[in-house]
Parts: C-alpha cells; structure tokens; sequence
C-alpha cells in the first residue's frame, strides 16, 4: 500500500510539469483494496479495471516502468505510449486490461471467466468497478450471466460514494446498497470496510477460494474513499461537493496509517524497516520516472497502427 501511495503522490508532485497529458485518475485513499485481494491472486490469474486503475495494476505485478512511460505517453509504455492512464495492460502480470468505458471490462471479465470454465482451468477473472459503473446496464448483464453460469468471476466494487462529483443519494435508491444488487443476482455478496486491510484480505481469499473451487462468482462492495480529485493530482474541498468534515473524516480513516498504526502495535514494524521501504520505494520511483522520460515518443508514421482501417 505504501508503495502505491508514494507512487500516486510522485505522479502527484509530477503531473503539473505537463508532461504527462493523459486524464488521470490517482487512487490515493483506496490503496487496501487491490492490496488486501491480491494477495491471494496467481500471476496466470486474469485482472480487469477501469479508469483509475494504478493501484490494480501495481497490486497485480504490472511493471511500474511501462506504467509511468505510459503515462508520459512514451513507445515505452505498456501500451505504446496511445492509451496513457486509463490504458493500463500487463498480459506478463496477467493485467489483462483497463478501460474508462464505465463497466465496459466488466462483461469482458465474465468473458474471461467463461472461458477458463470451458477450459476447465482453476484460474479465476476479477474486475475491479466504481459505484457509478454499477448504474451501467451491461454491468447487471454480466453479474447474472456469472451467476447463472457459476463462472469463476470475482466483482469488486470500490463505492467511494461519488461518481465524479455526483453522491449517491442522487443516483441511486436510498438504502439499497450495491450489495444487495448482487445478492438480487443470486451471487454472494458482502460490504466491507475497503480501508480495513485485514477485512478486504479476508473477504478477498474466501472469494477467490469460491471461485477457484467452482463455488461460482462473488461481488465485494468495498466502502472507501478517495482523497484526491475525480481526474488530476489535486485536492478539491474548494468544490463543496463534498463536506469538509466527511474529507477528514476518511483522511483519518486513511489504509496505510491505519495499517501502519496496527503493525506497530504489534511490534511487526520498526523506524528502520520503515525507512528501508521508503529508500526502496524512492529509489524504484526515481529509475522508473527516469526511464519513462527517456524513452522516445511513439513514430508518427506507426499512427494508425492498431485502428481500424479507413473505408476507401
Ligand atoms: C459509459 C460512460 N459514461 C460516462 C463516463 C464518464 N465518467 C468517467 S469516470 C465517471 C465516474 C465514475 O464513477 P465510479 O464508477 O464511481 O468510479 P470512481 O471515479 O468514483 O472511481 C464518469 C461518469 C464514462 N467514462 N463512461
Ligand atoms: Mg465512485
């Protein structure tokens, strides 16, 4: 989690040099989630995501090299340089892909799914989502095809109760949680506290046990909060669509203090470990943000290479 934060806050110190020019969305604030369930996933295990994907795409193993060149829109990237942020994809780390269409990989996922069952292959497909995704109607599509099917699909919905600046109450029906959508689809369901590392880690290894021994798909809906802007390295108070009370209340709710506070108390971690990461981390960073800086820009020439072609 605090190698994902220090990366978030590196792009964070970076972005406005505008060499980056990509929409980027930082998942500063929601670090346990993708931490807490990957540990329990397998490199040939296959991941989906979003458009704010750094955090999945780190957890997962996805090279942080190819992450930043791509962010600089560099041939280095791990999509070229064409996709920037929203773009992230490390078939080696079994990242299979992200996209900013909002559910858009979800049904991709369940795909993904259906075919390690046809294979017969112990291989489990996760999709991570927002809350606002679930208002996509592919998204209900996909879940009841997971269910009726008994793929091994595993949901995880990061509610981080905006869809840009748009709470919940204002798109969705009081008192219904996400959860209950999934449970509506005959799929186990729970709400977790996404900052509480142990709880996304326990929920995240009963759901990938589900799925790995044909028990068929879970959806987690992952209470969390994140602490920057929508899209961009800032914080946004000055918006006022979110209270400042509620921003401080999930500051100190904050994944990586709190899991620090709790590895302290039981004496798993010192000063000098801690310092140990931070030089590592910084280290890794720098040579990272260094290599994405030198790599060359894609060849204009090789522009309309991956697209469709033109209708002559
Ligand atoms: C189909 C579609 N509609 C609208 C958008 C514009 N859009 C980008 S991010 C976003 C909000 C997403 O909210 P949520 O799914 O909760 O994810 P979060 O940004 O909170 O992580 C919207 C509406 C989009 N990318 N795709
Ligand atoms: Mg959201």
């Amino acid at each position: 989690m605090l190698r994902i934060r220090r990366i978030e806050e590196a792009i964070v110190r970076l972005y406005p040099l505008h060499e980056m020019r990509c929409p980027t969305h930082l998942c500063i604030g929601q670090e346990a989630v993708p931490v807490g369930i990957s540990a329990h996933l397998r490199q040939d295990d296959l991941v989906f995501s979003g458009h704010r994907s750094h955090g999945h795409y780190l957890a997962k193993g996805g090279d942080l090299k190819s992450m930043l060149a791509e962010l600089y829109g560099r041939s280095g990237g791990c999509a070229g340089g064409r996709g920037g942020s929203q773009h992230l994809i490390d078939l080696s780390a079994g990242f299979v892909a992200s996209a900013p269409i909002l559910s858009g990989t979800v049904p991709i996922a369940v795909g993904a799914a259906w075919g390690i069952k046809q294979r017969r292959e112990d291989r489990v497909a996760l999709v991570y989502f927002g809350d606002g995704a679930t208002e996509e109607g592919i998204f209900h599509e996909s879940v009841n095809y997971a269910a009726v099917h008994c793929l091994p699909a595993i949901f995880i919905c990061e509610n981080n109760l905006y869809s840009v600046h748009s709470a919940m109450n204002v798109r969705q029906p009081e008192g219904r949680n996400i959860a209950d959508v999934g449970a509506a689809h005959a799929v186990r369901s729970d709400i977790i506290d996404g900052n509480d590392i142990e709880a996304v880690w326990r929920h995240g290894r009963d759901a990938v046990n589900r799925a790995r021994t044909g028990q068929g798909p879970t959806l987690l809906e992952c209470m969390t909060y994140r602490l920057l802007e929508h899209c961009g390295p800032r914080e946004d108070g000055e918006l006022g669509y979110r209270e400042a009370a509620e921003i401080e209340f999930w500051k100190a709710r904050c994944p990586v203090i709190r899991s620090e506070t709790l590895l302290r108390q039981e004496d798993l971690l010192s000063d000098s470990d801690l310092k140990g990461l931070e030089m590592s981390f910084a280290d890794e960073i720098d040579r990272a943000v260094e290599f994405a800086r030198a790599s060359p820009f894609p060849d204009p020439a090789e522009m309309a290479d991956f697209t469709y072609p033109v209708q002559k």
